[in-house]
């Protein structure tokens, strides 16, 4: 991903890329992260890879694609379909842990709990298992939350949060972040960066929890709480808002994540929370190969590792404020969010 990059439209291989992503992205789902780490190395050679890959051998003779993938590859390109993929589609198990796996909170081990005990649709869910109250807002908003959030909407609960922000205090800054940022005609939640210049951490905390989250459900933007970090360390909150008024998204629950950073942590932040999750494993991945260290706090550099590459020391910070400091110091060059996808 940090390497060279070929435009999606120009290469030869995006009719097989598009399925091996369905197929990694089935694996993420249901918790292999042995072959879903198989198959994104395997998109990663394709998508470098100027010709069209027809045969198991041409396959095989890429770096980072094995026997079984070369064979599904070859599938692919003659068939344009694999055969494993739409069975996976099929299976009735596999169809009920696919929907309970999207109620928001409930990942893999909880899905197949419930698969486990016999029940087979939301509304059973409902009326016998024992849920938890946010597994209970997750079912009843189950279609709010799996629907996407159109861009100009994603906007107006950006708005609304920073509007009755500034009306605490001018000085804080509301960044909307996540898919949004990088461009995105739609988004599966907002993801809201909240921040101030010169402020840290507890005074931030401090005014979004005790003043601006109780504001925000008063005014029936904010409609339920799902997690928030403890008081002391706490620097998240994730609940559900909602626009009133008249317009085609009104009631619907959207997912919201208010994250909040302080200033001299914005840089690293930003590059975080604006993703996407792969760019960020690769950049830190980029980070540690250069004896440095990225988090969503800072750039540290000296770091000790071991054989395994295990953090031996913490190593220091060199940089947690810039964004594009960041990217200078660990010597790639500055990418806009919209071309951080991969
Ligand atoms: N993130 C990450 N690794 C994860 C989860 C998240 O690096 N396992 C970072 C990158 C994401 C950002 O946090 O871009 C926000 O997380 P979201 O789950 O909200 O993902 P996106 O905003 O990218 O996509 P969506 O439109 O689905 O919300
Ligand atoms: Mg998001
Ligand atoms: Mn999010």
């Amino acid at each position: 991903c940090m390497h060279k990059h070929t435009g999606s439209d120009e290469n030869p291989n995006v009719g097989t890329i598009a399925i091996l992503q369905q197929m990694a992205e089935y694996y993420n789902q249901v918790g292999d992260e042995w072959r879903t780490r198989a198959y994104r190395k395997a998109i990663s050679t394709l998508r470098n890879h100027p010709t069209k890959v027809w045969t198991r051998e041409e396959a095989l003779a890429l770096p980072q694609i094995g026997g079984r993938l070369a064979s599904k590859i070859e599938e692919i390109a003659y068939t344009n379909r694999l055969r494993r993929l739409d069975n996976a589609k099929a299976e009735p198990q596999d169809q009920v842990l696919q929907t309970f796996m999207q109620v928001y909170g409930a990942g893999f081990a909880q899905a197949s709990k419930w698969v486990n005990a016999g029940y087979t649709t939301l509304d059973e869910l409902v009326e016998k298992a024992e849920l938890t109250p946010n597994q209970r807002i997750g079912i009843d908003h189950y279609a709010d939350f799996n629907s996407r959030i159109p861009r100009a909407e994603v906007e107006q609960h950006g708005n609304a949060v920073r509007k009755a922000l500034h009306k605490i205090d001018p000085a804080f800054d509301v960044i909307v972040g996540g898919s949004y940022r990088r461009g995105a005609k739609d988004s599966g939640d907002i993801d809201c960066i909240i921040t101030r210049p010169n402020t840290d951490l507890p005074h931030i905390r401090q005014v979004v929890l005790d003043q601006l989250v109780p504001k925000l459900f008063a005014k029936r933007f904010l409609m339920a709480e799902l997690a928030a970090t403890s008081r002391d360390d706490g620097s998240k909150w994730h609940g559900a808002s909602c626009i009133a008024g008249s317009s085609s998204s009104t009631g619907i629950w959207r997912r919201i994540d208010l994250l909040l950073v302080p200033s001299d942590e914005l840089g690293a932040a930003l590059i975080y929370f604006t993703g996407n999750d792969i760019f960020n494993r690769s950049l830190r991945l980029l980070a540690s190969t250069k004896g440095m260290r990225l988090n969503q706090r800072g750039l540290y550099k000296d770091v000790i590792r071991g054989k395994g590459r295990e953090k031996l020391s913490e190593g220091t910070l060199v940089e947690g404020r810039d964004e594009k400091r960041i990217f200078e110091v660990l010597g790639v060059p500055w990418r806009p969010p919209e071309h951080r996808i991969c």
